[in-house]
């Protein structure tokens, strides 16, 4: 059954043709090259090597940043990529947002001239992977604390610490580090042959199994002292890059919702239960409204966000408010369809059960659901709740 997006609310007319093109594209790149081949991509373990090449060809690898090999097009039609590519699995999405919003985003803008010209055009045409590595073992909602640590000596930096849980980790030419240098986060480039560096794959994940995720391990590792990112100082540097990757999820989910809801339509008017389709009792209805009604929320919401952004007036208290929205709104639809589809919803014939697994994770990434609800409330009331003393 070919796939139709959801558009209850006729957004499409909102869209400029140059947002329809390459939301089409991903779309299309999707139905033909993901959906066919994401399970075996699961049961393997793997990111297939040729879907960062195609990546890289529709030139969606750091689309919204400009020049440098990048092709300067909105937020909004960055979003509408990450629904398409999330659509066929988070891990797709995953991919591309660590590759645009957390690694090409700093270099291009904190980088000095030299290493916007040395790493981006390499970055986004795929030939060089980029990855993220804030998360330390110990460090996961409180990065303030982080461990690794820089020192100066002379002409290089040498790192020591160790990062987890980083997304394209293994697979990556180029890291981008954060840690202390006398006290002060700051941010390093580095290179996969760097010694003193190694990123071991982790393993035995039941959710975004098409994604690599590594440690990040610096032993004495010595970098040339021109791989610091001169232009930001302290956690605004990381967190400034994850406005943009947070704002790809919020778009993202509604890319795996519609792929649950999907599903669950054509799954509840074909199959008969009682003599009639399950699509015609009140209680299915009731769930499928329910998705459409969230869907549409969910879309309304993640294109205000990017338009926001596209004019410059978004904030990260309203990005917070999207991704958690949105997340949480995917989980409940893949939960729902699931129990649409009865006892075949935990089949890999269909997407229900991956997606799910998967959305655990992004749940708990880029700033967990509860760190999100917390910066909402020290928003509102104005009271800071992270710390506390026992
Ligand atoms: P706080 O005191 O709130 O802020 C410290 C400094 O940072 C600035 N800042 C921001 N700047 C830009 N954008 C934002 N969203 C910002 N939020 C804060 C802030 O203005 C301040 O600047 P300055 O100049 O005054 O120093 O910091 P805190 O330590 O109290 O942190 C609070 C908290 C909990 C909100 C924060 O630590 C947090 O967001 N924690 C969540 C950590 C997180 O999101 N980690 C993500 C790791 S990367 C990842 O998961 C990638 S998954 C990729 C994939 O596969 O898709
Ligand atoms: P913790 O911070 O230990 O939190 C555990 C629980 O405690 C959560 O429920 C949390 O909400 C709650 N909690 C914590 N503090 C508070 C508080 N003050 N008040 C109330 N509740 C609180 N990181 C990177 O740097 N780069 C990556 O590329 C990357 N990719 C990832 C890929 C995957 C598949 C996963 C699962 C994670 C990835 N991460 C990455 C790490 C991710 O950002 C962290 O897992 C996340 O920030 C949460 O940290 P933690 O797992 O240490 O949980």
């Amino acid at each position: 059954m070919t796939y139709e997006g959801v558009d209850f609310y006729d957004i499409e007319s909102e869209l400029t043709d140059e947002e329809k093109m390459v939301r089409d594209m991903a779309r299309d790149w999707v139905e033909a090259e993901v959906v066919p081949n994401i399970e075996q991509a699961c049961r393997d373990g793997v990111f297939p090597d040729e879907w960062r090449v195609a990546l890289g060809e529709m030139g969606v690898l750091g689309m919204a940043l400009d020049g440098y090999g990048c092709a300067g097009m909105s937020y909004v039609a960055y979003g509408l990529v990450c629904q398409e590519l999330e659509r066929g699995d988070s891990g797709v999405r995953s991919f591309a947002s660590v590759q645009g919003s957390l690694a090409m985003y700093p270099i291009h803008d904190f980088g000095s001239e030299e290493q916007k010209q040395k790493y981006l055009p390499k970055m986004a045409s795929g030939e060089w992977v980029g990855c993220f590595g804030l998360t330390e073992p110990d460090y996961g909602s409180n990065p303030g604390d982080m461990i690794t640590k820089a020192v100066d000596e002379g002409d290089d930096y040498v790192l020591n610490g160790a990062k987890m849980w980083i997304t394209n980790g293994t697979i990556a030419d180029v890291a981008i580090v954060w840690a202390k240098l006398d006290g002060v986060i700051r941010g390093f480039i580095v290179e996969k042959d760097d010694p003193g560096f190694s990123a071991p794959e982790m393993t035995g994940k039941h959710s975004l199994r098409a994604s690599v995720t590594s440690e990040l391990v610096f032993q004495d590792c010595k970098i040339p002292k021109d791989r610091i990112l001169p232009h930001v100082e302290g956690l605004k540097g990381p967190f400034s890059c994850l406005n943009n990757a947070r704002y790809g999820i919020c778009w993202g989910a509604v890319g795996a919702a519609q792929s649950c809801f999907h599903s669950a339509k054509e799954y509840a008017l074909s199959r008969i239960q009682f003599g009639n389709p399950i699509a015609a009792f009140q209680l299915v209805q009731n769930k499928l409204a329910w998705m459409l009604r969230e869907i549409t929320k969910g879309q309304l919401l993640a294109l205000s966000l990017g338009r926001k952004k596209d004019a410059g007036t978004w904030t990260p208290e309203q990005i917070s408010l999207a991704k958690m929205n949105n997340v949480d709104m995917a989980l409940e639809i893949a939960r729902m369809a699931r129990d649409i589809h009865g006892a075949n919803g935990i089949l890999d014939e269909y997407p229900i059960m991956r997606h799910m697994a998967n959305l655990e994770s992004v749940k708990t990434y880029e700033g967990t659901h509860d760190i999100h609800n917390l910066i909402l409330g020290r928003h509102i009331t104005g009271i800071q709740s992270f710390t506390r003393e026992l």
